[in-house]
């Protein structure tokens, strides 16, 4: 009984940290279960007692080429640029999180060389000599700085996975994630002909995929999903259009209801909600909104115009992990189907996403691919691979993916080493 107030937060991190022994010998031992399951929660919840400080911050900028360059309506990608961030706290150890930011803003706002010196002038002198009791203190620290999502969550997912190891639990189970595994799903860039599309949709299915998502704009849109569905007639198909429509094409669209597809994600302008909203109104196929969420009130403001049924959640579109969670909680009550989306990425952001892909309130397989879809080397070692159609977590704390240092060497450049002074 002694141990109480600030007693308590000291002895449960000396038991947890050294022991990985939480309420189950205090519940018993030194007080009554109910008291001290409110008092441990807390100590969980809010860290309390268990601050991380940072102690360095690395930033370097990634150049990893494709295997084969992506095509989708709004350009092609021939090589994945991209932020890797190096958090180490207090005793050492290092965290890892990815700025997605590609090298022109033709997703969204963000990109790489703006995102890198948002971090290196704002954030990262700000978060290095900081103490966090969870992840979730540095999106307080920066809430006041107005978009930038992708550069706080390379912040972010780092915390969350120095947070994770510090627990020694996996990132997955940290975040709350129930699942050992996630269903995988593959998306395809746009293809020369109907035909090589069909081919590649053969092998994605060969190799495991049981979702697959075809790029289309105007022009390769209505003959090449035709095509796909003829030599597939029960595949889990969609179609992505990175906002290559005009709510004047909903005529045209609408064609694609005889597809039976799962969804189809993004065909306006980001904000176009109201215009998506008159869409769906339309359309009997769902519509997924991906560039228009980038916050939770994008979330709110999608349910209430019922711009569309379901969400492509992605990490750094959203500012990370802690984001990411909220809005998945928000589209869980607000019965929205939710999945997890990638871009194009390093087995780095691969491993977060596969991490929030594992929580409840995920309904459909993600763009979660083997780390080869993309890539002949990836940054992890090992890397990321296809079990079935899903993809199994990692069993180690944190992110629980090493690092491929002789690899990271060739398509790395450090930006930045900030230590405390
Ligand atoms: O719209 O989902 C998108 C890749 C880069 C940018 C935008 C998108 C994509 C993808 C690839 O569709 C998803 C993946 O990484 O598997
Ligand atoms: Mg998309």
């Amino acid at each position: 009984m002694l141990v109480y107030d600030s007693g308590i937060a000291q002895l449960v991190e000396h038991l947890t940290v050294n022991q990985g022994v939480v309420s189950s010998s205090l519940t018993t031992g030194v007080v009554g279960g109910y008291h001290l399951s409110v008092v441990s929660f807390f100590v969980f919840r809010k860290g309390f007692g268990m601050e991380l400080q940072i102690v360095q911050a690395r930033l370097w900028a990634l150049k990893m080429p494709l295997l084969h360059p992506f095509a989708s309506s709004e350009g092609t990608v021939a090589t994945k640029d991209a932020l890797l961030l190096e958090l180490t706290d207090q005793s050492g150890r290092r965290g890892f999180g990815e700025c997605s930011a590609f090298a022109t803003p033709f997703y969204t706002a963000e990109f790489q060389a703006g995102a890198a010196a948002f971090l290196q002038h704002l954030v990262l002198p700000r978060v290095v000599g900081h103490g966090y009791h969870h992840p979730d203190d540095f999106d307080q620290q920066v809430a006041n700085w107005q978009g930038n999502q992708m550069a706080k969550a390379a912040v972010n997912c780092a915390l969350w996975d120095l947070y994770a190891q510090r627990q020694n639990q996996p990132l997955a189970k940290a975040l709350g994630g129930e699942r050992a595994a996630a269903e995988a799903g593959i998306s395809l860039g746009i293809q020369a002909s109907p035909a090589a599309l069909v081919e590649k949709v053969a092998q994605a299915v060969a190799a495991g995929y049981r979702r697959v998502k075809v790029k289309i704009k105007p022009g390769h849109d209505l003959a090449d999903l035709r095509a796909v569905r003829a030599a597939f007639p029960t595949l889990m198909l969609m179609a992505d259009a990175n906002s290559a429509y005009q709510l004047t094409d909903a005529a045209h669209l609408r064609q694609l209801d005889e597809l039976r597809l799962t969804m189809l994600e993004q065909p306006l302008a980001p904000g176009d909600l109201i215009e998506h909203a008159a869409l769906q109104a339309q359309l009997q196929t769902p519509l997924c909104l991906d560039e228009s969420i980038t916050t939770l009130a994008d979330a709110q403001a999608m349910v209430q115009l019922q711009a569309g049924k379901v969400i492509n959640l992605k990490v750094a579109r959203v500012g990370g992990l802690s984001a990411a969670k909220q809005i998945l909680a928000f589209a869980q009550q607000a019965q929205l189907d939710c999945w997890v989306g990638g871009m194009l990425d390093s087995g780095v952001a691969r491993a977060a996403s596969l991490a929030l892909a594992t929580l409840p309130g995920i309904t459909l397989p993600n763009d979660l691919s083997a780390s080869t879809r993309f890539y002949a080397t990836d940054i992890i070692d090992p890397p990321l691979t296809l079990q079935g159609s899903q993809m199994l977590v990692p069993a180690a704390a944190g992110l629980g993916v090493e690092i491929n240092w002789p690899y990271f060497a060739q398509v790395a450049t450090l930006l930045g080493d900030f230590t405390m002074n």
